[in-house]
């Protein structure tokens, strides 16, 4: 089965509202510059809450084709939980898709396999789409190997659905996650094979065809098309990149 690619960028908690804003306009120029095919490859920016609103609008009114997306969603659904924002929330501002599980919160909010599973669920709840991030640290890459981890908590993530919606799984190496220090195509497509032999294994052929696996870890535009040149490669989850228009434009237009 074909699989468009997807170019995701994670803005993380960079960009006020104002800047989010000139960000998105300058990317409609230069997408509109690079001749972006909308169809043959779908483009998202994930903005912090506080931006949402304010790109949404801006994406209506100029017709830009962008997907929206969230960088976290809370597994429940409304009530007393202060600070936290619900899927259905999101899913009224457009959000099309949400991060879960980034290293970071896994890093800096012990979210762990369990949480990462119960927000899961709270996207497939919500009919957004989970882009579940995967990636093992340097200790785990020198003591189990490359792929151990990430098959480790993509099947927790994907574990005890009573059915299972579109998923994307983003496979980020930890050490190389703004580090400058990059896994070469072949790792990254090693480590999404055995990502889709387990999804299979466990859950089918069919959805294992259908997943799109990304990459993600200090990928820029002179580096991407290497990763992409792999038919086990889905597309890019881009952090400091995506925060230039012209940059994440270029890596738009890696084909
Ligand atoms: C990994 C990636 C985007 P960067 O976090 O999620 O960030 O491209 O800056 O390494």
């Amino acid at each position: 089965m074909a699989r468009i690619p997807l170019i995701a960028g994670n803005w993380k908690m960079n960009l006020d509202h104002q800047q989010a804003i000139a960000l998105v306009q300058k990317l409609s120029w230069t997408l509109r510059d690079a001749a972006h095919d909308y169809k043959s490859c779908e483009v998202v920016v994930f903005p912090p809450f506080t931006d949402i609103r304010s790109v949404q609008t801006l994406m209506d009114a100029d017709k830009l084709e962008l997907g929206l997306g969230a960088q976290d969603l809370s597994k429940f659904d409304s009530g007393a939980y202060t600070g936290e924002v619900s899927g259905a929330f999101l899913k009224k501002l457009e959000v099309k898709y949400v991060l879960i599980g980034h290293s970071e919160r896994r890093q800096y909010h012990n979210e762990g396999d369990e949480t990462v599973q119960a927000k899961t669920a709270a996207a497939f709840r919500h009919g957004i789409v989970p882009v579940i991030c995967v990636g093992e640290t340097l200790e785990e890459l020198e003591n189990e190997g490359q792929s151990a981890v990430p098959v480790r908590q993509t099947l927790a993530a994907l574990a005890g659905h009573d059915k299972i919606g579109d998923f994307v799984i983003a496979y980020e190496p930890v050490w190389a996650i703004g580090t400058g220090k990059v896994a070469t195509p072949e790792e990254a497509a090693a480590v999404c094979g055995k990502i889709r032999e387990a999804i299979s294994a466990e859950h089918g052929p069919e959805i294992a065809d259908a997943t799109r696996i990304l990459y993600g870890g200090s990928v820029k535009a002179n580096n991407v098309a290497g990763f992409l040149r792999s038919s086990e490669v889905d597309g890019v989850l881009v952090g400091g990149a995506s925060l230039d228009a012209e940059e994440f434009s270029g890596i738009a237009r890696f084909q």
